[in-house]
């Protein structure tokens, strides 16, 4: 777990690297608390393995705001799926249904939980098929312009919701 922690801090380093080229000082924190210089991380990412023919997947996650300051993502994408976007599951009168969130707030130093029977990313469109441990990269876009990639692993359905 914790390798798999550190890969996903890595991934994210590479990702932001571009943007925060100018700010040199970060440099000397990257290895006390890596996580720290990008604020947002995407922990335990997994995708419920779908049969061959599923046009829709879901993506589920932890959500970690590791700054001081509240941070909003915009959209979502996945270079394995055609499009990508926040969902949120709610029961009513009995019905389960779907909203299309415009995005997502994750308080400071707060956390989101996705998980089945609540937020997700729904992810439309699988470009290739994939077995379980396949990792799969999910990028999160923040409204402050940075991009937080973060890699989901295929994995056998832990419980059963959200079907299609
Ligand atoms: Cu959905």
């Amino acid at each position: 777990m914790n390798f798999v922690l550190k890969y996903l801090v890595f991934i994210s380093l590479l990702t932001t690297w571009p943007a925060n080229a100018q700010n040199k000082h970060e440099h000397h924190t990257s290895q006390k608390n890596p996580g720290q210089q990008n604020s947002l991380s995407a922990e335990s990412s997994w995708i419920p393995i779908a049969p061959p023919n599923a046009k829709v997947h879901a993506g589920y996650m932890i959500l970690q705001n590791n700054g001081n300051e509240k941070l909003v993502i915009k959209t979502v994408s996945s270079p394995q799926y055609r499009k990508c976007e926040l969902h949120k599951t709610e029961i009513k009168n009995g019905i389960a249904s779907m909203e299309h969130l415009p995005n997502l707030e994750i308080p400071a130093n707060g956390k989101i939980v996705l998980s089945p029977g609540g937020l997700h990313i729904m992810l439309f469109g699988p470009k290739r098929l994939f077995v379980e441990n396949d990792m799969v990269p999910i990028i999160f876009h923040l409204e402050n312009g940075k991009l937080i990639k973060s890699m989901a692993k295929i994995t056998k359905r832990l419980y059963k919701s959200h079907t299609h």
